[in-house]
């Protein structure tokens, strides 16, 4: 790999009321991530936590008593339930939890555009709520790639990761780094076996990672709040960010997207790809 270049956390925070569309997506395309800060009413998001407090506490409670309904045991692979896909926040004789609809009237989506060239599909698939808990060290995420587990690697995709309370000083956040890279990493299947077993099909060797990003200034986990947006795309090298300080869990969102036109509708049927605009 050729030197990193190093962006500054100033150069790739936005503010949603003063939003400079060009810049930001000059920013996303050279360094491969940008934060905006309050794109969302953080009232309305704290809305969306609680509801997603529910789902996790009801799924884990069935999952104890065996009660657990079909479909649902995957999300138990690793152990406990650390993610939920966003089809499943919706519970029978509730509001449905439509987190893509507050999405799809946001900024987000002519940036999205821009940044595609063409409509933007929403891949329904690999989008998620997930639950980090700083006293479950084992299910923090290790340094990856999202290329790889996409299964379309070379296709460009975005990841508009969002947290649903603040995350990053007293809860687990995420870690990034805007390096600018343009290529995947290979993932050997030894050194991601060792580095944790759960994500053993995508996960780089952290070793590997610091030396090539060299420096500090090569990594950023911003303390975040509810309505910031972390907008990475798929070669960005990332990892949970957790300390031995933190207490608190983390709840946040993954929305990946991707401008899915060229794609036949059978593979759009496949990851219940929707157009969101
Ligand atoms: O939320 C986390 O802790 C990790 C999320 C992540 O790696 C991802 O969204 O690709």
């Amino acid at each position: 790999m050729t030197s990193p270049v190093y962006f500054s956390p100033e150069s790739l925070t936005f503010q949603a009321a003063r939003f400079k569309p060009e810049t930001a997506l000059k920013a996303l395309r050279q360094s491969g991530c940008i934060l905006i800060r309050s794109l969302f009413n953080p009232t309305l998001i704290g809305s969306y936590l609680r509801r997603a407090e529910r789902v996790f506490a009801l799924r884990q409670a069935e999952y104890t008593a065996g009660t657990l309904p079909k479909g649902y045991h995957k999300n138990y692979d690793y152990g406990r339930m650390t993610y939920l896909s966003l089809r499943e926040l919706d519970l029978p004789h509730e509001v449905p939890f439509r987190f893509v609809d507050l999405v799809a009237k946001s900024l987000l989506i002519p940036f999205l555009r821009s940044y595609y060239g063409s409509p933007v599909w929403w891949n329904q698939l690999e989008s998620n709520m997930r639950l980090q808990q700083p006293g479950l060290p084992e299910l923090q995420i290790p340094f990856h790639q999202d290329g790889p587990f996409l299964r379309m690697p070379e296709y460009p995709q975005l990841n508009c990761w969002l947290p649903l309370g603040a995350a990053g000083q007293d809860a687990p956040g995420l870690e990034v780094a805007p390096i600018g890279l343009s290529e995947l990493w290979p993932v050997i299947p030894a050194e991601a076996e060792a580095e944790n077993p759960f994500y053993a099909s995508y996960a780089l060797k952290t070793e590997k990672v610091l030396a090539a990003v060299g420096s500090p200034e090569g990594l950023w986990h911003p303390v975040v709040w509810p309505g910031d947006v972390l907008i990475m795309d798929s070669y960005v090298l990332h990892r949970t960010y957790a300390t031995a300080e933190m207490q608190k869990p983390r709840y946040s969102v993954e929305l990946r997207s991707l401008p899915a036109n060229g794609l036949s509708s059978d593979l759009r049927k496949q990851y219940g790809m929707k157009m969101l605009g």
